[in-house]
């Protein structure tokens, strides 16, 4: 099925508002685009060039980080939503002012991997129009689109499940793969930089300890690590076979709350996860639950198998 068929009955059976899918139409239009810009970097003019600016959290911008930005709010300029929250601005940009959704995105997730070839993507975000800081419960749909060797969405509304498309280079459609995905309880494959680790807290070394030690360990099994450095291509992985992401605090300097964004990252992330039966986690609580108090703020994100989940909660609980 294409995502436009499966927006118009996300629509129909009243599991989405007018707004919220001409946002999603919008935003898969963007993505398109996106998608063929990552395919010409290096090959039409200075794509992947540093352009010696930085967002507000001092990351240095590609061309393509800005490319992916003005493509994104052009198409959703006309597409109803009233304000762009975007992790390369520093503050809400008003779009057509009156409709009723707020779009938050991280318009290239992982563009240090642009000029690498490596898969990178665009994590979005839906709101109801109001405050510009909600918690990610108050989300009306989020998903991710990712450009690697194929492009492809996973989307989920409030109700559902977490449903993925693939692009089809020929029809330039996203269409549904399978049905619904859900991130298996069991896993044996974890994602985490571990160049950090003499940096982490003891909750988390505590449970690396103990993955570490394998089958001997107290989980009594071997695991797999895999960590691309983009989030969007780890979480793909993770919703499409079952797995654990970990982005933890550290005591780094600046790093006490890890290094990715609650609104732009984390938030839509851990409300697919929980779509999908999954449990996302700063360790405390749902990341859903926490209530951001500024727009840039990072937190420590966990998701992904919830019987690693648990443990790893149990552990941040003494
Ligand atoms: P970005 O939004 O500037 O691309 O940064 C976020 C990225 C994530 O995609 C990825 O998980 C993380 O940064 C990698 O960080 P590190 O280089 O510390 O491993
Ligand atoms: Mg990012």
């Amino acid at each position: 099925m294409s995502l436009s068929l499966f927006l118009d009955e996300a629509l129909g059976a009243g599991r989405a508002s007018d707004d919220t899918v001409s946002a999603l139409r919008a935003l898969a239009v963007a993505a398109i685009e996106i998608a063929g810009l990552v395919q010409r970097n290096g090959i039409s003019a200075d794509l992947g060039e540093e352009i010696g600016g930085t967002n507000s959290d001092g990351d240095s911008q590609k061309a393509l980080d800005v490319r992916a930005e003005e493509l994104i709010t052009h198409h959703l300029s006309t597409s109803g939503a009233a304000f762009l929250l975007s992790e390369e601005q520093d503050d809400p940009v008003p779009l057509a002012g009156d409709g009723s959704v707020i779009v938050a995105v991280d318009p290239l997730d992982g563009s240090s991997n642009i000029s690498v070839n490596v898969t990178i993507g665009t994590i979005f975000s839906i709101l109801p129009a109001g405050p510009m800081l909600q918690p990610g419960r108050n989300q009306l749909a989020a998903g991710f689109f990712t450009y690697g060797p194929q492009t492809t969405l996973i989307l989920a509304f409030a109700e559902g499940g977490c449903q993925c498309f693939v692009l089809d280079p020929d029809q330039g459609e996203f269409l549904t793969m399978g049905g619904p995905v859900s991130i298996p309880e069991q896993t044996s494959e974890f994602a985490i930089n571990a160049a950090y680790s003499n940096h982490w807290f003891p909750p988390v070394r505590a449970w690396m300890d103990g993955v570490l030690e394998g089958k001997s360990g107290p989980y009594k099994q071997s695991y797999r690590m895999r960590w691309v450095g983009s989030l969007v291509a780890d979480a793909w992985r993770i919703f499409q076979r079952g797995g654990v992401f970990l982005y933890p605090g550290d005591d780094r300097p600046g790093n006490g709350q890890g290094r990715l964004r609650l609104v732009y990252e984390a938030s839509p992330m851990a409300f697919l996860a929980e779509r999908a039966g999954a449990i996302a986690t700063d360790g405390s609580g749902s990341i859903l639950d926490i209530e951001p108090d500024s727009l840039h703020q990072r937190v420590p994100l966990i998701f992904g198998s919830a019987v690693e989940l648990r443990r790893l909660m149990e552990l941040h609980r003494h």
